[in-house]
């Protein structure tokens, strides 16, 4: 590389590039790995191959790395390698950026015009006994299990017609359905939705257009084990501002925030949508149907959630009406109404939200979030979705109460994983892993080991690299031994 990174809040601290593919046997481990540990946490997050074509960018627009911890028998080994998406190949044998910004074709190198610009760096997930990399902007990229190597872009055996599907797919405990959805599913700026249902065995069964009230970054939704829940937010594209070399997304608080509720066995004719004032909702934890009422916890602030999005009005971005919290939605879909209820849960800086898998779609009791916990010091405000975490909560949602540990000054951590401690232990029951960054002299990433019932006491083992890496996005589990 002939050219060095920006020295920009994107590029430098702990979003500096690390861009390291491994695989190391045994890694070093303080304290003890529970041996009943079985299984593999993969996770995936942009990390930029090559400085950015113009200048600068933002975090999300990085090459997605996957990196993998495979447990067993209270050993932990680990692996990382780049998703092999058409861009990074091309960009790979030019030795530079040729896709410029965050989703707008138009400011690419004329060389790679009608390329798959996806970066797949954003979600991993296992379904129907494959894993995938996923980016909202584009297709699956289904990885090997063992090696990580891509093993292609995949589109469901040309069943997937969308242009694109969620990084957040859900899948239904009980049917073994996954349920996700695709936006801008018909191009650039499309108003169309794909609403994309995969059954248990990984083939496509459904795949139903419609059209979103406007377009918006639909980054997350929700289902239960009778509602599809779709979430619009005022995050709004413009094509005309994306081909005078723009933003893909602007913050357009005067438009209204939207949420549609379908039955799952009914059509997206069907979709009932609640309105309010421009609110932000971003990640959602869970959510479930009871009666007539659909409840849905997400993360939620009062206006632009994501730092790296620019406000239409010109405005930097503002902390205070950006902070996100865990809030209770409630739609009651027996009435008429229009609008629906919302309840902060905790007044916590929180997010990246994850429940016991075994409870989605359904009722749950726990969360497990990251926190960024403003009274503690050494706060990093430029994570890799503009925040430092540093902070690992469970929280008990029946009782209101939370345990917390904090990771030490100099430190980020990243969305925490659940795995039950044994197939039918009680909800939340189990371990929760995380993997922290430390800038303290001896930049390194580590993966915390916790257990859910001792959170506060702080990790039961530690696994160390011996390197420091870019932080990921989102992840799963994958129980039982290498496929
Ligand atoms: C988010 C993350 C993305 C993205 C769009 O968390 C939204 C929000 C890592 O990429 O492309
Ligand atoms: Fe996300």
């Amino acid at each position: 590389m002939t050219q060095p990174f920006p020295g920009t809040p994107a590029f430098t601290g702990f979003n500096e590039p690390a861009r390291i593919e491994a695989a190391i046997l045994d890694l070093e481990v303080e304290g003890k790995i529970p041996p009943e540990l079985d299984g593999t946490f993969y996770r995936v997050g942009p990390d930029f191959r090559h400085p950015p074509r113009l200048g600068d960018d933002i975090n999300i627009n990085g090459d997605g790395m996957v990196s993998m911890f495979r447990f067993a028998g209270g050993h932990v080994d680990f692996r990382s390698r780049y998703v092999r998406t058409e861009k990074f190949r091309l960009e790979s044998a030019a030795r530079k950026a040729l896709f410029g910004a965050y989703r707008n074709p138009y400011t690419d190198d004329p060389s790679v015009a009608g390329k798959d610009r996806t970066t797949a760096n954003t979600s991993t997930v296992f379904h129907g006994g494959k894993l995938f990399a996923l980016k909202e902007d584009g297709l699956p990229h289904e990885l090997d299990l063992d090696t990580l190597e891509t093993k292609g872009r995949f589109d469901y055996r040309g069943r997937m017609t969308s242009a694109t599907t969620s990084s957040h797919p859900k899948i239904d405990p009980v049917s073994g359905e996954m349920i996700t959805f695709g936006y801008e599913a018909r191009g650039l700026a499309t108003r169309d939705v794909a609403l994309q249902v995969i059954d248990r065995s990984g083939n496509l069964v459904r795949e139903e257009f419609f059209l979103a009230p406007y377009v918006s970054m639909q980054h997350d939704f929700a289902v239960t084990s009778r509602h599809i829940v779709f979430i619009v937010i005022p995050i709004t594209t413009d094509e005309a501002r994306m081909k005078a070399g723009g933003p893909h997304w602007m913050f357009e608080p005067e438009r209204e925030t939207l949420v549609g509720i379908m039955p799952r066995d009914a059509s997206t004719k069907d979709i009932r949508w609640f309105r309010s004032p421009s609110i932000g909702i971003g990640h959602v934890a869970n959510a479930f149907s009871d009666g007539d009422k659909v409840y849905l916890d997400a993360s939620t602030c009062a206006q632009n959630i994501y730092p790296f999005i620019g406000n239409i009005d010109g405005t930097p971005f503002d902390r205070a009406t950006g902070v996100p919290r865990l809030t209770r939605f409630t739609f009651d879909l027996g009435g008429n109404a229009e609008g629906f209820e919302a309840e902060t849960l905790f007044d916590d800086f929180m997010d990246m939200p994850e429940i016991d898998d075994r409870y989605q779609l359904n009722a749950h009791s726990r969360g497990f979030f990251a926190i960024a916990d403003g009274s503690k010091a050494a706060l990093n405000n430029v994570g890799t979705l503009g925040v430092g975490w540093n902070t690992i909560a469970h929280v008990d949602l029946a009782r209101r109460r939370m345990e917390r540990f904090f990771i030490g000054p100099d430190a980020a951590c990243q969305e925490p994983q659940f795995v039950p401690r044994r197939a039918n232990a009680a909800e939340g029951d189990g371990y929760l892993l995380s993997v922290i960054t430390r800038l303290d002299g001896d930049s390194h990433t580590e993966l915390a080991v916790f257990d859910t019932q001792d959170v506060s006491d702080g990790p039961v083992a530690v696994a160390r690299l011996p390197f420091r890496m870019r932080a990921a996005i989102h992840g799963c589990w994958v129980s039982g031994p290498a496929a």
